[in-house]
């Protein structure tokens, strides 16, 4: 092919900052099968491996921050990104150059699911890690995606006489400068969960979905990445959180336990059918209600 032969056009890319898991139930694993699901090209600077399984993480190396900066350097240098995802980290070095790399990148979208600890409670991220978040992140941040228990963690001050509730939370993170909030309500006490998406004038949207019975490896992983992947395909943020929230719902229903711990999401749920062959199409009576 010479340079006038005309090539297809780009999928839209997001580059993803995010962590490997092995079982691919999370991190950049779950990440690329989720935008790739959603029509994306995905770009990936690994920021740790970890070992793990469906059942619990073993250990966590941190990749040197010079390799993290080399790896996303070199492609941003070569491809247009039309958003960052980031997850995971690993440590405060590699806060501090996804911090310096998206600064020099200030047009382009950064979703950020701030990972503190696994779904299974292993601790993921330290307090260091945490306050490098806070200060360097936060600022640059157009929209997070914390849990309510992540929430808490990253809004709590001295101050704090008891739990702050999740819309003073979400308040504060915008105080601290993210454009955008969406905490979701998994671990909340509630009938059904709730999400709910705050801008600099407070609650914009709050959507409902009935609870499904597993306990699911990688959700916050798979709702981040198909956010990231709807806005960079030009939806907006409220169309974005909307759409991913239903993608999500429907991969989690979809759900299969492939070891003995936590259910994996299944990202392709709409390439099989009842049988399992893949590329059939299925209406499914999917049971989520939404809505303000
Ligand atoms: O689900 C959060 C998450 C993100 N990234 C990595 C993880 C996990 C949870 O285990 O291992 C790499």
């Amino acid at each position: 092919m010479n340079s006038t032969t005309p090539t297809p056009p780009c999928p839209p890319m997001v580059l993803v900052f995010s962590a490997s898991d092995p079982s691919a139930g999370a991190g950049m694993q779950a990440d690329i099968l989720t935008l790739v699901s959603l029509g994306c090209h995905p770009l990936s600077a690994l920021t740790a491996l970890t070992v793990q399984d469906t059942v619990g993480v073993q250990s966590v190396q941190a990749v040197s921050a010079e390799l993290l900066e080399q790896q996303a350097r070199t492609v941003l240098e070569d491809m247009p990104v039309a958003a960052f995802k980031i997850g995971m980290l690993g440590s405060v070095e590699n806060v501090i150059a996804v911090a310096e790399i998206i600064s020099d990148y200030p047009e382009i979208p950064v979703i950020f699911d701030p990972v503190l600890a696994s779904g299974r409670g292993d601790e993921l991220s330290s307090e260091d890690v945490i306050s490098a978040i806070r200060e360097m992140l936060l600022p640059q941040t157009t929209l997070l995606t914390p849990n309510a228990p992540e929430a808490r963690r990253l809004a709590e001050n001295d101050e704090d006489e008891g739990e702050p509730s999740i819309d003073v939370c979400a308040q504060r993170l915008i105080e601290m400068g993210a454009q955008y909030v969406l905490i979701t309500g998994t671990h909340e006490n509630t009938p059904k969960v709730v999400n709910t998406l705050y801008g600099a004038d407070g609650v914009i949207r709050r959507d409902q979905w009935e609870r499904l019975p597993g306990s699911y490896h990688g959700s916050g992983c798979t709702l981040a990445s198909a956010i990231a992947g709807c806005i960079a395909g030009g939806a907006s943020m409220e169309d974005a959180v909307h759409d991913a929230q239903d993608y999500t719902w429907q991969a989690l229903a979809a759900g299969f336990r492939a070891g003995m711990g936590q259910f994996i999401p299944d990202r392709f749920f709409w390439a099989r059918g009842d049988d399992n062959e893949p590329g059939q199409n299925e209406e499914k009576d999917d049971g989520k209600t939404d809505g303000a």
